[in-house]
């Protein structure tokens, strides 16, 4: 059970000098562990956790799997500077067509990102949590950053608050985050020795010194850890995100995840690497590769038993709004929110979260009774699919998809286990072949793809490719439906009317880079 909160129970580790990983021996994190019962810490419910840390993630789109399917986030763009150069990253201030992480259309002063966000919570009343995470480092530009906190914790108290860094100066900042009541920090640890660091970030600048390679990095290490300690001991929530990058942190990362749930992290959010060249960043235009979604995967399932594992970041714009995987940003735009009525009616929007709440609710329910129905375990685990745009449903029809999101199946358990980004197929009426291909190369180790509808064109290609087309469960909630579908395929294997067979690789590469 969780410990994290209590500081005479805080893992204390010595500093990280010579790099020595010590594994604290309970867990020091939010669940039971990746052997728990959920297996993956964002997916855990109630019954995982003490009643305090659950009322801190119910309603947390990135610290639960659950909420992400029911409750939106928002980031502001108030914080452009950086204290330290990662060779993932190229941050643009007016940019609307790319959808990464340092990315914003608009930087925002305190002022006005405190009345866009008034204007998105009466908007959005599933908006729970406002994020700053950049598009610089949100410690770099502190009074911007806790200025637009300090008035949020006055204007909108239902509204958590959450705050992403690369902790570099975290230490210097832990009463502030604690004095505006800030539950949930995320910081971005990619490496834990300096020799890989120094591959990953040219230089920090420190204590009004520019730092370079393996000084630069033991220096930033060393901060990440003390950080996390002290965020440990003061109880607020921490998720570490890492960039996975092939052939210089993977392998390092199964430490790294050790290392953070050692020091109580939360959550440990393994994300791939972006590193298309027009981006401009040095990995894009060294030629650095992004891993693919089987690599990806492959590294989380290693970190199993350690930090419990986030698998349903969708590495979002600095300034994103909306449910994860969708970008409302451009209805709040600053122009737009000038015109907009605000009404922030917090008895308005706590009645509505009810409402969600239900809803979310009756996606558990399902769940467990669907679970419950199934047989033993034989073994068997597939990759099913699905096509949805929120609320815990297969909803979205086939053409429609930006994304599916992938469950593994076995008989009696579904887990989320990630998504792949997928471009249209519908285009405005009608199918574009060119781009079926690259679809069925996204989902190519499924076994089926659960959709609200499809049509006959990429309904064959599926079948061609041995992917199961599936409607019949439209509008069903997703795990429920996942059960079904995989209680009928066995049944088939068992009449021997289909042989079971284990499925390739997803080969595609995972576009996707840094911090929250
Ligand atoms: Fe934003 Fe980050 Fe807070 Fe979430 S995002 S500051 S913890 S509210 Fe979430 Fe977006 Fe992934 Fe970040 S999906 S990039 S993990
Ligand atoms: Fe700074 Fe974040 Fe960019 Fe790294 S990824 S240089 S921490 S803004």
């Amino acid at each position: 059970m969780l410990s994290l909160l209590k500081s005479d129970t805080a893992p204390r580790l010595k500093p990280l000098g010579g790099i020595k990983v010590e594994l604290a021996g309970s867990s020091g994190c939010g669940t039971t562990g990746g052997a728990g019962k959920s297996g993956c810490g964002s997916s855990a419910g109630p019954a995982d956790m003490p009643p305090e840390i659950w009322e801190k993630v119910k309603n947390h789109p990135c610290y639960s799997e659950e909420a992400h399917h029911h409750f939106a986030r928002m980031h502001v763009a108030v914080a452009p500077a950086c204290n330290i150069q990662c060779n993932y990253c190229n941050r643009k201030y007016d940019c609307s067509n790319e959808s990464r992480p340092g990315v914003v259309s608009q930087k925002l002063t305190p002022d006005q990102a405190v009345k866009k966000v008034l204007a998105v919570a009466s908007t959005i009343p599933q908006m729970t949590v406002l994020g700053i995470a950049g598009p610089g480092d949100a410690l770099a530009s502190p009074h911007k950053t806790f200025e637009t906190f300090r008035q949020l914790q006055e204007k909108a108290p239902d509204i958590k608050l959450c705050l992403s860094t690369n902790g570099l100066m975290l230490p210097d900042y832990v009463d502030e985050i604690c004095k505006y009541n800030i539950d949930h920090v995320t910081i971005t640890i990619n490496m834990i020795d300096p020799d890989i660091g120094a591959q990953i970030y040219p230089w920090i600048f420190y204590q009004h010194k520019r730092i370079h390679g393996r000084e630069a990095a033991q220096i930033l290490t060393e901060r990440q850890m003390l950080g996390l300690e002290m965020l440990t001991a003061r109880g607020v929530l921490t998720k570490v995100n890492s960039v996975l990058i092939p052939g210089i942190n993977d392998q390092h990362l199964i430490e790294v995840n050790r290392a953070v749930k050692a020091r109580g992290a939360f959550l440990h959010n393994i994300m791939p690497l972006i590193s298309e060249a027009e981006h401009g960043t040095v990995f894009g235009l060294t030629g650095q590769r992004a891993p693919s979604a089987q690599e990806l995967k492959e590294v989380q399932d290693a970190c199993m038993g350690g930090a419990n594992l986030m698998r349903h970041c969708r590495q979002c714009r600095a300034d994103a709004v909306g449910l994860l995987g969708e970008d409302r940003s451009d209805e709040f735009t600053l122009e737009k929110v000038e015109q907009m009525e605000v009404v922030y009616d917090l008895d308005k929007r706590r009645a509505y979260q009810a409402g969600v709440e239900a809803q979310r609710a009756a996606q558990v329910a399902a769940k467990q009774a669907a679970q419950a129905a199934q047989q033993a375990d034989d073994g068997i685990k597939v990759l099913v699919a699905v096509a949805t745009k929120g609320k815990g449903r297969v909803n979205e029809h086939f053409g429609h998809a930006h994304e599916f999101q992938i469950y593994e199946v076995s008989a009696n358990r579904t887990a989320f286990v990630g998504h792949r980004r997928v471009d249209h197929y519908c285009q405005g009426g009608w199918g574009e072949d060119d781009v079926l291909p690259s679809i069925v190369t996204a989902i190519n180790d499924c076994h089926a793809v659960l959709v609200a509808k499809i049509g006959a064109c990429p309904r064959d290609e599926l079948k061609e490719a041995g992917i199961d087309p599936v409607e019949k469960y439209a509008h069903e909630f997703i795990e429920q439906a996942a059960l079904s579908w995989f209680a009928e395929y066995r049944e088939r294997v068992a009449n021997g009317e289909i042989v079971h067979q284990t499925r390739g690789d997803a080969s595609i590469r995972q576009g996707a880079y840094l911090a929250a």
